[in-house]
């Protein structure tokens, strides 16, 4: 494994986001194309398919998510791309599971932002090992780039989820009744406080992500649409947490094991190593 090198790993232990670069070969990029291709069909969406933004005059923030089982493209790219690979390795886990897929898609010119926010607040699973691959399949510039707060995943906090859409207004917190979860803070309000990564990138580079590190995105004001392939990977000690709070996005009804069960099950495989994978996945 050539993809990930030590100064990689220290980085992304250090700084919470690393952007990889020349990671995924046109073979698993042409893949994951087709995949969005087919999944953007309104036959094809998932039951948790959503545009953010529907109610504006330039919608174009479209998500999907867990749909492996049903896109065979998405399907080969969870299990045979190197994303969970490096997900192991930047996580020093001698297994991953595969959490969940995700796209995010914004069209040519729209506004929506992506809000501040933090991942595993959202999520039914807990644990230190939890990574994301954010791998676009468009050039992306600083207009467009996903941004961290660096080191953001040490503080220790866990922020309140963001509703993405909340009617055009990105961002709204929920109100969950979790004495833990604070609001998170206004950055672009606070910039002058904190650092922050951003990376333009080509077809091919893959920015890799701790579960618990800040960021946003602004719109996509490009002529060009922002698509991109994300694959959230859980490494060693991460357990289920389906009783995390009600709004868990995504949620998971149909979940086989109890809170608190380590992941793995039909829903979410191990994936990486492939002689740790289970017979007939
Ligand atoms: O693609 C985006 O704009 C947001 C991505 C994101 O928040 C994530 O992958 O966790």
């Amino acid at each position: 494994m050539t993809r990930v090198s030590d100064e990689d790993i220290r980085a992304y232990r250090e700084d919470g986001a690393i952007c990889l670069r020349g990671v995924f070969e046109p073979y698993w990029r042409d893949l994951a194309a087709r995949g969005i291709e087919y999944n953007l069909k309104r036959e094809n969406w998932g039951r948790r398919a959503r545009y953010y933004d529907a109610g504006s005059d330039n919608p174009g923030f479209f998500q999907d998510a867990c749909n492996w089982q049903f896109v065979p493209e998405y399907r080969e790219y969870v299990f045979d791309s190197p994303a969970a690979e490096i997900a192991a390795r930047l996580t020093a886990s001698s297994q991953v599971n595969i959490f969940f897929d995700n796209v995010m898609i914004k069209a040519p010119g729209n506004q929506a932002p992506t809000p501040w926010h933090h991942d595993v607040p959202y999520w039914p699973v807990e644990g230190d090992t939890v990574c994301s691959l954010w791998m676009p399949l468009d050039p992306i510039t600083t207009e467009n780039t996903l941004r961290f707060v660096k080191g953001s995943h040490r503080w220790g906090k866990r922020f309140m989820p963001s509703d993405f859409g909340d009617k055009g207004e990105a961002g709204k917190a929920y109100e969950l009744p979790r004495p833990d979860f604070e609001h998170i803070p206004d950055f672009d309000a606070r910039a002058d406080e904190f650092e922050f990564l951003m990376w333009e990138m080509e077809p091919g580079d893959a920015i890799a992500f701790d579960g618990y590190v800040v960021h946003g995105a602004p719109g996509n004001p490009l002529p060009t649409p922002r698509r991109a392939m994300i694959t959230r990977f859980a490494g060693d000690g991460c357990t289920y947490a389906g009783d995390k709070h009600e709004e868990l996005g995504p949620p998971f009804p149909d979940c086989p094991i109890p809170s608190g069960a380590p992941l793995t099950c039909e829903l979410f495989p191990v994936v990486w190593p492939p002689e740790a994978r289970a017979e007939g996945v």
